[in-house]
């Protein structure tokens, strides 16, 4: 309450000095405050994203829900699909309240009513990501608890390959199709049309509370296996107000081409739900389809990640380019330049940038006209949601401390780790099953003895007018010659290069050297090649020395995970032996002022130290 008072006070001084800056600042924790009550208020009363979907059907039923290819399905007929999917489960005999049923399949309106389905009868989804295989895939069921398994019928080969693993640990496993032939595979549609669509009683889900999880979704995994982070169903709450926090109203109608088995694709749709307005749900993005969409459906907000947008920005220009309703994008990761593209390019459109992990109990959005910022550092967001960006030691992975061991907070404008306070109003709930990666993120003793951090793994910066920027992921950020390179960093730069097409940027051992040395795996523009003088110039043009990739592989494509980020891992791993890889590799001379080409021999030079680098 003091708080409350304090924000209205506050407020006041600022409409009455008319600082706009400060106006925003306040406005944008109060928002943040009026969602913590909004959420509490449904821990209060149990309400949940289901109720207010209910409450929809009634009020709205002949409302479009979902818009999929040529087909659009009312917020009624969501509804009975959902109780036949609900029926069908019940019916089968194998899932109860409380059980969580593992969910791998790829964006289709089939995705949702499933998650809807299990919701009612209270149980939650393991929301798999339709991309991985065998041991993974096993690992990710593992860490669900899921003793049912739904697949698409085109994932088939992907389920057959560890039907004998999934039998062992007596897991029912379902396809979706209308009959399957294969022993210990059983059909779901069949079982859902012959499903009565009757609703289905509250008395089914009389346990579910806000702490029950409505899903389990998996972090990305750029760098070792998924981990499964536990989605409450005040999370989801919490998720799905992100829409009107960042201006969505009734009246909109919002694109979602990102993968609903992530917290981003999926946010979309509870929050759809929590505005009652129709998705456009597309099973995969493509850039060239993009805005066709768009004006198929008369969109007027779509969501992006970083990479989207920069794909749309590469896309041929074209006269239509503005032709379009869409007047509002939310979504996290764009780059300032590419920012400034996009709204030459397409219009003006509101870019509201925001910050939040998964498993994270914070967020950022950008509410400022500042390009490129996530939010802003201010002492009075600071007081009401206790956060701060620490030094960090980059090479040792871990924050620096002080003598008598305490984290320092960064100086304005240097990069510094984003650590978020873990209260009873801001928990941290965890991975599931994996006890180890839930306490690596958590930091205690930060800034006293017993406080507890949740630890981002991400570096911000703030600059001198107290905008915060994404700065890279922790792992992202190697050291080379006592300097930290940002990886993404280098790779705009790379992708600036007229030949390059886009770059991944990662650091590289070399016997012999501290840190690790800058490495790039390239695609190139199509038809052209490897320009490497005119690279060479480039990288020396726009780079720091220490910043200059060392090495440069040249591939056919990129590895990227279902989001669209890169995967380092294995080229990592691969490091620079032209004996072990077979896609061209150079290294950068400087004597010819060239990429020359790394042979064994130069290798071995690099190897015995004879080659300086
Ligand atoms: C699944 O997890 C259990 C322990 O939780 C472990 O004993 C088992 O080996 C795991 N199975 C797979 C396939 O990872
Ligand atoms: C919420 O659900 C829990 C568990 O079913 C129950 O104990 C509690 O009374 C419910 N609260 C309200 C306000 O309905
Ligand atoms: C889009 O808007 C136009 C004009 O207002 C309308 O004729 C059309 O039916 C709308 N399309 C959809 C899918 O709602
Ligand atoms: C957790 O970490 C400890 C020590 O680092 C290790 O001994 C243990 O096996 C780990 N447990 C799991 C489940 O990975
Ligand atoms: C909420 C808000 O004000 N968002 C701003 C984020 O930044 C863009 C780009 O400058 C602005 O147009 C938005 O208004």
């Amino acid at each position: 309450m003091l708080v409350w008072t304090v924000c209205v006070a506050l407020i006041a001084c600022g409409v009455l000095f008319r600082h706009s800056s400060f106006l925003q600042d306040v406005q944008f924790v109060l928002a943040k405050i009026k969602v913590r009550r909004f959420v509490l208020k449904c821990m209060r009363t149990n309400y949940s994203i289901l109720d207010r979907f209910l409450e929809l059907v009634e009020t709205q039923p002949h409302k479009p829900f979902v818009y999929f290819k040529d087909e659009t399905f009312t917020y009624r007929e969501a509804d009975v699909l959902s109780n036949k999917v609900a029926r069908a489960f019940l019916q089968a005999g194998c899932v109860k309240e409380g059980d969580t049923v593992a969910l791998f399949l790829g964006n289709q309106p089939m995705f949702l009513w499933l998650w809807l389905g299990l919701v009612k009868i209270g149980c939650a989804g393991a929301l798999l990501n339709s991309n991985i295989r065998s041991k993974s895939l096993l690992h990710c069921l593992n860490c669900s608890g899921a003793t049912t398994l739904v697949a698409a019928e085109e994932l088939l080969d992907a389920v057959k390959e560890v039907l004998p693993h999934l039998h062992e640990q007596q897991i029912t496993v379902f396809i979706l199709a209308d009959r399957c032939e294969i022993t210990g595979v059983e059909s779901f549609i069949d079982k859902m049309n012959q499903a009565s669509s009757e609703p289905i009683p509250k008395e089914l889900r009389s346990h579910l509370t806000m702490q029950s999880p409505a899903a389990y979704i998996y972090t990305s995994g750029t760098t070792g296996l998924p981990k499964a982070a536990l989605i409450t169903h005040s999370r989801v709450w919490t998720m799905s107000l992100l829409l009107p926090s960042s201006g969505v109203n009734s009246k909109d109608v919002i694109y979602d081409t990102l993968p609903l088995y992530h917290s981003t694709g999926l946010l979309v749709f509870t929050g759809a739900i929590e505005r009652g307005i129709p998705v456009v749900l597309r099973s995969k993005f493509s850039a060239s389809q993009f805005w066709d969409d768009c004006r198929k459906y008369n969109v007027t907000v779509i969501q992006y990640i970083g990479e989207i947008m920069r794909y749309l920005c590469n896309t041929p220009q074209k006269l239509s380019d503005k032709n379009h309703k869409v007047r509002l994008a939310i979504g996290n990761g764009i780059r300032a330049d590419v920012w400034r593209d996009f709204v030459r390019r397409f219009g003006e459109i509101q870019i509201r940038e925001f910050y939040g992990a998964t498993e994270g109990n914070f967020a950022l959005l950008n509410y400022s006209s500042k390009m490129g910022a996530l939010g802003r550092h201010t002492f009075l967001h600071k007081m009401c949601f206790p956060y701060a960006v620490i030094k960090y030691d980059i090479d040792k992975e871990e924050p620096l401390r002080d003598s008598s061991g305490f984290c320092m907070e960064v100086d304005k404008g240097e990069p510094g780790l984003l650590v978020t306070e873990i209260t009873a109003k801001a928990p941290f709930i965890g991975y599931v099953r994996d006890l180890n990666q839930t306490e690596k993120k958590k930091l205690h003793n930060v800034f006293k003895e017993g406080d507890l951090y949740f630890n981002t793994g991400d570096l911000l910066r703030i600059d001198e007018d107290n905008f915060m920027y994404f700065h890279d992921r922790v792992g992202d950020t190697f050291r080379w010659k006592g300097e930290n390179v940002a990886t993404a960093e280098v790779a705009d730069i790379l992708a600036l290069a007229d030949c390059v097409k886009e770059a991944n940027v990662y650091g590289v051992k070399v016997p012999g050297q501290e840190g690790r040395a800058g490495m790039a795996a390239v695609t190139l523009r199509d038809g052209l090649k490897f320009d490497s003088t005119a690279v060479f110039k480039h990288v020396e043009d726009f780079l720091p020395s220490y910043a200059r990739p060392r090495f440069m592989r040249i591939q056919e494509s990129l590895d990227i995970t279902g989001t669209f980020k890169l995967i380092k891992t294995k080229v990592v791993e691969q490091g620079f032996n032209p004996n072990d890889i077979t896609d061209p590799l150079y290294f950068l001379n400087e004597k010819e002022k060239n990429y020359t080409p790394l042979t064994p021999d130069v290798f071995d030079s690099v190897i015995s130290g004879d080659i300086k680098i």
